[in-house]
């Protein structure tokens, strides 16, 4: 499937994060809405409610939409504004990560758990102690380790912090210093904590220097995805501002992973994100665009299309226009 597909035409959402359970692919986005709330560098305008769980026989099979999952009103420690969430598998249990504010405004991570991959999903009581910013990736290593990838800047809060603690005032690196790294920290085994300090994923360049705050078109901003092809670990994100998806490459979980290129082009709407899934021998990219609701960036829709790459194990560009 070369084509392009929209998931889910009848209602928004974004942020697809897919997987595959019980030989279906399941996906967790984030459920927009249309809030009524002005558009601001802070993202208010991305006030989301709830999440639904979507599942699919294969990529081009009728999509299940298996409803509500979890809401801000169920979750104890609730502010506002669901953003992106993942969902990982151990022992039977499923465990969703989700970025939500406090009732201080503040960007933390949180855990819920269902015995079945389309939920619903119990909240625990409070965030992961010691999390903060948004956009979690649940990542299996192949020992059965896993790994929770997060952060985003601006509206994400991660400038605000500085080796794990917050910090005044809340400033981005200078153009020419190291950017901003997204985070990465192994979970403990019972999955609703950190089993460590979160470590700092250092994105360098070709000659192995990290990449500076100011090179817009590189450097992580939001949307950290991680994936597996070949004993190669490909750490995926989005650009923000240059509203770009690339990757980069590491050996192991922890990185420090060298900067290749770019997974996709720009979309129509501010926001881009993704996930990357494997599907019976082929590969998958699924992404959002604001092309149904004609360009409102807070209201997004969910895409699929496969993703090759080349003989080195190089990811083709996909070019986000297209459809
Ligand atoms: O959906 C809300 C936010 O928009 C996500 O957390 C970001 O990655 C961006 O897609």
């Amino acid at each position: 499937m070369k084509k392009i597909r929209y998931l889910y035409p009848t209602d928004y959402m974004a942020d697809p994060s897919a997987h595959v359970f019980e030989n279906k692919i399941y996906i967790y986005p984030s459920h927009d809405r249309e809030s009524g709330i002005a558009e601001n560098d802070n993202g208010d305008h991305f006030d989301m409610q709830d999440y639904h769980v979507f599942s699919l026989e294969d990529v081009q099979a009728e999509v299940v939409d298996h409803g509500k999952v979890l809401a801000v009103k169920d979750i104890p420690w609730s502010g506002r504004q669901l953003w992106d969430s993942d969902v990982t598998e151990k022992d039977g249990r499923y465990y969703m990560y989700f970025s939500m504010k406090d009732k201080n405004d503040i960007f933390r991570i949180g855990v819920a758990v269902a015995d079945r991959p389309y939920g619903p999903f119990i909240p625990q009581s409070n965030p992961i102690k010691g999390s903060y910013s948004i956009d979690p990736c649940a990542f299996k290593d192949q020992d059965g380790s896993y790994y929770l990838y997060f952060g985003g800047i601006w509206g994400g809060q991660l400038q605000f912090y500085r080796n794990n603690k917050i910090v005044v005032p809340n400033e981005l690196p200078q153009d020419n210093d190291a950017a901003l790294s997204p985070k990465v920290v192994k979970l403990a085994a019972d999955m609703l904590e950190f089993s460590e300090q979160p470590r700092d994923l250092v994105i360098l360049d070709k000659n192995g220097q990290s990449l500076k705050q100011g090179d817009s078109e590189k450097r992580f901003f939001e949307a950290s995805w991680m994936h597996k092809y070949k004993d190669k670990y490909y750490f995926s994100y989005s650009t923000g501002d240059s509203h770009l998806i690339c990757y980069a490459l590491g050996d192991n979980p922890y990185g420090p992973f060298t900067y290749q290129g770019v997974i996709l082009s720009p979309v129509v709407g501010w926001t881009t994100h993704h996930s990357i899934l494997e599907f019976r021998g082929k590969w998958y990219l699924f992404y959002h665009d604001s092309v149904p609701s004609g360009g409102k960036t807070w209201l997004r829709s969910m895409k699929v299309i496969e993703l090759e790459y080349d003989e080195n194990g190089f990811i083709k560009t996909i070019d986000g226009m297209s459809s």
